[in-house]
């Protein structure tokens, strides 16, 4: 299978990000993507590539102009305004009974656009941002074009994107990659995209871009949101709405969680996704789910990460895998790519 990847993730390196009630070093760093990258290598997965640059274009189709805008010039402006070399982080946040206002400081900026305190803002995270994007487009076109009979192709995305809605950042994520990569296949004549996601957290961006559209559907399996982030969305009633109606399916799973119970709503979603009938699925990719996860709550081991991959290759669409989560380091390659060996053992 071929690995899209692009180096200019290093420049995202964020120091700290708000998570147990303090500031912690942020647990999505570089390390993630070499552990993924080597094992790639090292299992001989197939060819490496550097992504293309498709532009802003197709990053415009899922998120809104002055969120771009905003994420292309808030380092710029953070500096200009703070004079510090800290990385951007909001203070405040718009909600409930508060104006829907942009305002001019640069705080009021990360205050509207982001829903948390753990997507901090760099000078290199806009380059990275984008080349994690253009990485899953990238795959994308390879996919739809079919070169070399390609069934399938993983983008090694970081940062990570299933958290980012048409305009808001939060949960490591800026842009969306999942949902920028369903939206290609659809301008390029797909009438339908499944969207799974088995990312231990809910890809609430995901589910927000595409909650009133019927042409994407969106299947995630995730902790439960009673006690998970991102806690506001993600509940099993929610089912789409207007033409989206149906077309949104969620798995909440309860902490502690172990293959079996994991095993049963996978096939469920499978079983959905294969009725929709889809022309492409996007795989938004995330290992959190493992047992040793330094955040999460579930207890898959290494074993069932390839039993995943047999499950998403028996549904026999023309696949793209995009790497969304997963912190415990020493294992993200193994079980990543134990993901994407399985696929290929089944096909
Ligand atoms: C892409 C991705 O995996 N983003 C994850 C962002 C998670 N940030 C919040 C982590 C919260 C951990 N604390 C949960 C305690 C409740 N049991
Ligand atoms: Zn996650």
């Amino acid at each position: 299978m071929l690995t899209v990847y692009s180096e200019d993730h290093r420049g995202h390196a964020p120091k700290y990000e708000l998570t147990f009630g303090e500031f912690l070093p942020c647990f999505e760093k570089p390390s993630r993507a070499e552990m993924v990258l080597a094992r790639v290598k090292e299992v001989g997965l197939g060819e490496v590539i550097a992504p293309q640059d498709f532009g802003r274009a197709p990053l415009a189709r899922v998120h809104s102009e002055a969120f771009l805008d905003f994420l292309e010039a808030a380092w710029g402006l953070w500096t200009a305004e703070t004079g510090s070399a800290a990385d951007a982080l909001p203070e405040a946040f718009v909600t409930r009974g508060l104006r829907q206002v942009v305002p001019e400081s640069i705080y009021g900026k990360l205050g509207y656009y982001a829903i948390d305190c753990a997507a901090p803002i760099t000078a290199g995270t806009w380059a990275a941002a984008r080349a994690s994007a253009n990485a899953a487009l990238t795959a994308q076109r390879q996919v739809a074009e079919g070169a070399e009979s390609v069934g399938a192709a993983f983008a090694l995305c970081r940062p990570p994107g299933h958290h980012a809605s048409a305009d808001t950042i939060g949960g490591y994520c800026y842009l969306n990659n999942a949902a920028i990569t369903a939206q290609a296949f659809r301008d390029q004549g797909a009438k339908r995209v499944a969207i799974l996601d088995v990312d231990y957290h809910g890809g609430n961006g995901t589910q927000t871009i595409f909650y009133r559209r019927a042409d994407v559907l969106f299947a995630s399996l995730h902790g439960h949101p009673k006690t998970e982030y991102p806690y506001y969305l993600g509940y099993a009633e929610e089912t789409g709405e207007g033409e989206g109606e149906g077309a949104n399916l969620n798995y909440p799973l309860e902490q502690g969680t172990e293959w079996p119970a994991y095993e049963a709503a996978l096939d469920d979603a499978c079983a959905r996704i294969d009725a929709y009938g889809p022309d492409a699925l996007v795989i938004s990719l995330g290992v959190d789910t493992f047992k040793e996860d330094p955040i999460s709550k579930f207890k898959l081991e290494s074993e069932h990460y390839p039993r995943i991959g047999e499950k998403i290759a028996a549904l026999k669409r023309p696949t793209v895998f995009l790497m969304e989560g997963g912190y415990a380091v020493e294992e993200i390659g193994i079980n990543a790519v134990g993901v994407l060996t399985g696929f290929e053992g089944a096909g």
